[in-house]
């Protein structure tokens, strides 16, 4: 995940976008950091009486959505009202997600939601898109999959776990490439690509999914639609 970013950003973009809850909703919820702000501030407003269900995006969340003491539901049994992510980079309403190697729960959450409100500090907000691009992928199509990333002028990068010698594996089982493409003019198209590869679970570009971009400082937000 990227680091930078002051805590102070995340948590004011975290809880400026929790305010959008509103009672009797089901809230989709966000991994990394700065979702983690928003999940604790949707928290202390079930502790004064707000009634809201979560959808966890990882085992993460779920953690932390339980010690926040939100009740938690699932995809299966409920519409979910609004979603609340973060991303590892913004550029025009297009985002690069998975730095927490969540992306595939995260869209499934995020592109289900009635509405979609991410939230970042200014390190992930860009003019174009160029943080490489997470494809979640099937541990038997790895080489297949680094090949048609190298076709299409990516280079893949297995996704290691810091603390122990071996690869990141998903909440799904799977692994991770990130995917350096330089400058992306075309997000839809790169999209669209990465979607066609055998093999690929899921790629960390979400196009013109976001309804509202909650961008924290240390002074304020300042919210994009
Ligand atoms: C997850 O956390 C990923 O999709 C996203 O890339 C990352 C952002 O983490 P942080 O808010 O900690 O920078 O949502």
């Amino acid at each position: 995940m990227k680091q930078g970013g002051s805590d102070d950003a995340k948590r004011a973009a975290g809880e400026s976008a929790a305010e959008a809850v509103e009672d009797g909703m089901v809230v989709g919820l966000g991994t990394g950091s700065t979702a983690a702000h928003a999940i604790r501030a949707i928290g202390a407003a079930v502790d004064a009486g707000l009634d809201v269900t979560g959808v966890p995006t990882s085992f993460q969340s779920r953690e932390l959505a339980r010690e926040a003491g939100i009740p938690l539901t699932d995809l299966d049994a409920a519409e979910i009202d609004l979603a609340i992510d973060g991303a590892d980079q913004v550029a025009g309403g297009c985002l690069v997600k998975g730095g927490g190697a969540a992306h595939a729960r995260e869209k499934i959450v995020d592109t289900a939601a009635d509405r979609l409100l991410v939230v970042v500090d200014p390190t992930k907000e860009a003019d174009v898109l160029d943080h490489p691009v997470p494809l979640e992928l099937l541990p038997a199509a790895r080489r297949p999959v680094a090949a048609a990333v190298e076709r299409l002028g990516g280079e893949p990068e297995l996704r290691r776990a810091e603390r122990k010698d071996g690869p990141v594996v998903t909440d799904n089982g799977n692994l991770v490439f990130d995917c350096a493409f330089g400058a992306i003019a075309d997000p839809a198209a790169l999209a669209a690509d990465l979607a066609t590869i055998p093999g690929v679970v899921e790629h960390g570009l979400f196009v013109d999914v976001a309804d509202e971009i909650h961008g924290g400082t240390a002074d304020g937000v300042t919210v994009t639609e």
